[in-house]
């Protein structure tokens, strides 16, 4: 029986008619959309821990820098110039501000949540670990952490541990206790699993992190767009999301990065933007966090990640953590109803905007493909998690993952999907 009967406490419908690609019906060939008979069915957008839809204020803001002052950065002295210098200056700002950083210095923006974690494992892993060093990481690690750590320990000599997942989605605290010893340089974790919705004990983690002088690096690639958070109350000293999964655009991320650390950092990128002083044989670097914004950076982006913050502040970080949980809950709880289907990761009521399934004897790819002819958008495969897929013993699952303008209609409309599914393949 479902126990996630909670209302909203957004207003979901106002919200949606802030998306107008929400307003889509979809079916049919994409080749040749509004042809077939299957055309006509209301977009289901349940893929939202991949890209999450981008509101008008947003669209709006870019193409407001796009029309009226679009120019490069801290490179000309001119009106333009000087008008886009100041509005990507300022994003630097809003963003330190939405995730209680100390200031612009400790904001980095990169591509995405990948860069930001090659960035800190290249310019302070390959110099700073050695034969001896301990880098901790968890099985449930996405691939944009878990490769490049892998990668960069090989190259450096450096051990890589993986803290175990129990039975029920959680990270073994017992086995992180263990783990984390004098030997730790850095313990880099996932803050809510893309693939289980495990939502792990961040500041905890930290503090043993801590306690042996080691680093922390947080993956809030599925946290920052869905809860409250603050780097301060963390306190970790390395912080990686994506500006396109929380309402922004793409070709954004940011890395969080203490001051102090930072500063002691060599580059990682070389090139225009990032330096104060050239000459044949050496350079010198800008102040924070220029040095380590090397080209032309994401002007449009930054404008437009600038203008999610606002979305998403004004709305409220705790109502949206509310309304995500209770969808996800309510998801979690009617699927559990099938006995063919299983569900990965924690219960209901202690889960991240994201429920991961598979039905039995059916591959995750034809649940997906059955749930799109309800035009019903989920992803299947192993999120860039496959060995935790291994672990789990699945080569792939299906997954829903849920966002501020999602209904419980939209749910039911997923599990209708998936009993279609387990009638035609029973
Ligand atoms: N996960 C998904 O689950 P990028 O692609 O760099 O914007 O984000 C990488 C990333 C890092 N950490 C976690 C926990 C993530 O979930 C992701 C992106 C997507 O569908 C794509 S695999």
């Amino acid at each position: 029986m479902a126990t996630h009967e909670q209302t909203s406490p957004l207003d979901v419908e106002a919200l949606r008619a802030e998306f107008p690609v929400l307003e889509r019906r979809v079916g049919g060939d994409v080749t040749s959309p509004g042809e077939g008979e299957d055309d006509d069915q209301p977009l289901v957008y349940l893929d939202n821990a991949a890209t999450s839809q981008t509101p008008r204020a947003v669209v709006e803001s870019m193409s407001d820098y796009y029309y009226s002052y679009n120019a490069n950065v801290h490179r000309g002295i001119h009106h333009l110039s000087q008008e886009a210098s100041v509005a990507y200056e300022e994003a630097h700002d809003r963003v330190a501000e939405f995730i209680g950083a100390e200031g612009r210095e400790e904001i980095v923006f990169v591509k995405n949540a990948t860069e930001a974690e090659n960035l800190v494992a290249y310019a302070w892993g390959l110099s700073e670990l050695g034969p001896g060093d301990k880098v901790v990481l968890t099985q449930m690690e996405h691939h944009a952490s878990l490769v490049t750590w892998q990668q960069i320990a090989k190259q450096t000599g450096a051990e890589v541990e993986y803290l175990r997942v129990t039975e029920d989605g959680y990270l073994d605290m017992d086995h992180a206790r263990e783990a984390i010893d004098e030997s730790t340089e850095m313990v880099s974790f996932v803050h809510v699993s893309n693939a289980l919705g495990t939502i792990n004990p961040a500041a905890e983690l930290a503090d043993l992190a801590h306690e042996v002088g080691a680093y922390v690096f947080v993956d809030g690639a599925q946290s920052v767009p869905t809860r409250p958070l603050d780097v301060g109350e963390i306190d970790c000293d390395f912080l990686a999301f994506s500006g396109h999964k929380m309402c922004g655009p793409t070709g954004i991320g940011v890395l969080y990065g203490k001051e102090a650390i930072l500063e002691e950092m060599d580059p990682y990128l070389y090139g225009g933007e990032m330096i104060r002083s050239v000459d044949y044989e050496d350079s010198t670097w800008e102040e924070l966090p220029w040095k380590f914004e090397a080209g032309t950076p994401p002007i449009a982006e930054a404008v437009g990640l600038h203008a999610a913050c606002d979305y998403l502040d004004d709305i409220g970080l705790e109502r949206v953590q509310d309304h995500e949980e209770m969808l996800a809950g309510y998801a979690y709880d009617r699927l559990t109803e099938f006995d063919d289907v299983t569900v990965y990761g924690p219960p209901g009521d202690d889960r991240g905007a994201l429920v991961g399934f598979n039905l039995d004897g059916v591959h995750a790819h034809d649940l997906s493909s059955i749930c799109n002819d309800y035009a019903v958008a989920i992803r299947a495969g192993d999120h860039c998690t496959q060995p935790l897929h291994d672990t789990l013993g699945a080569a792939a699952s299906a997954r829903a993952s849920f966002y501020l303008y999602n209904t419980r209609e939209e749910v039911d409309a997923l599990v209708e999907a998936v009993d279609d599914a387990r009638q035609l393949f029973a």
